[in-house]
């Protein structure tokens, strides 16, 4: 039966499943729906109107959150979740950590006026005061939010039980939309937390879920060290 996952893919939810399905060396299909402009029908597959949905043959599932946790009892090896009750606890925490707060954050005040208003607007540039709303959120908003991710990781290369988990491709999938608004954490203040988006976003898994995403990238090449 064919997996199809619904929703363009610079979403960092769509991406989060798309990672996931490649973690698991599941091949699907990708269908590019636009949550702001969808096809007729969309509500019967998406009743929030949002994306990701996700398909597997005739049963939908929405949510990306919902869709992981279906992969994996689906589709058990390799585990993207721990075992033990506790850490299955922490990395789903991490996952909600991201989903609900960091990326609710991050997404509304930089990567949406400074990437996805001006393509959408039809303008080369994000307005300034955009830029500078968006500077704003990175200096006040984000380190409450990446301190703890920092501490949370200390010497460890994942965030849960040493091995990849949920918790780490959760995370890792709003700092693309963060790299392509321009912005990063700074590797001085937050080096363990810079150098785990860095190891993240060179899996094959990140790289082949952004692929497509030259369109979104004009600003990467603004992001500091
Ligand atoms: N909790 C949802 C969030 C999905 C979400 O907010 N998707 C955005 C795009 S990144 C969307 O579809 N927005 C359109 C809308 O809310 O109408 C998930 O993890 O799938």
């Amino acid at each position: 039966m064919a997996l199809t996952v619904l929703g363009g893919g610079v979403s960092p939810f769509v991406r989060k499943v798309r990672v996931f399905l490649a973690e698991k060396g599941l091949d699907y299909e990708h269908e590019n729906v636009n949550p702001f402009g969808p096809p007729e029908g969309w509500r019967e597959i998406s009743p929030l109107g949002r994306i990701p949905a996700f398909k597997d043959g005739d049963k939908v599932i929405n949510d990306s959150s919902i869709i992981c946790a279906y992969l994996e009892r689906r589709f058990p090896k390799p585990a993207l979740y721990p075992t033990d009750d506790y850490e299955y606890a922490r990395a789903v925490w991490f996952e909600e950590f991201a989903d609900g707060g960091m990326i609710a954050t991050m997404g509304p005040k930089t990567f949406f006026p400074c990437v996805l208003k001006p393509l959408f607007g039809g303008k080369s540039e994000p307005d300034p005061a955009d830029v500078a709303a968006a500077e704003k959120c990175v200096a006040e908003d984000c380190p409450k939010f990446w301190d703890y991710l920092e501490r949370e990781l200390g010497d460890n290369e994942y965030f849960v039980g040493n091995r990849l988990t949920i918790a780490d491709i959760g995370v890792a999938t709003g700092f693309v939309n963060l790299r392509y608004a321009g912005f990063a954490p700074e590797r001085k203040r937050w080096p363990k937390l810079r150098a785990f988006i860095d190891r993240m976003h060179g899996r094959p898994s990140f790289k082949s879920a952004t692929a497509q995403d030259a369109p979104f990238q004009k600003r990467a090449g603004l992001v500091k060290d």
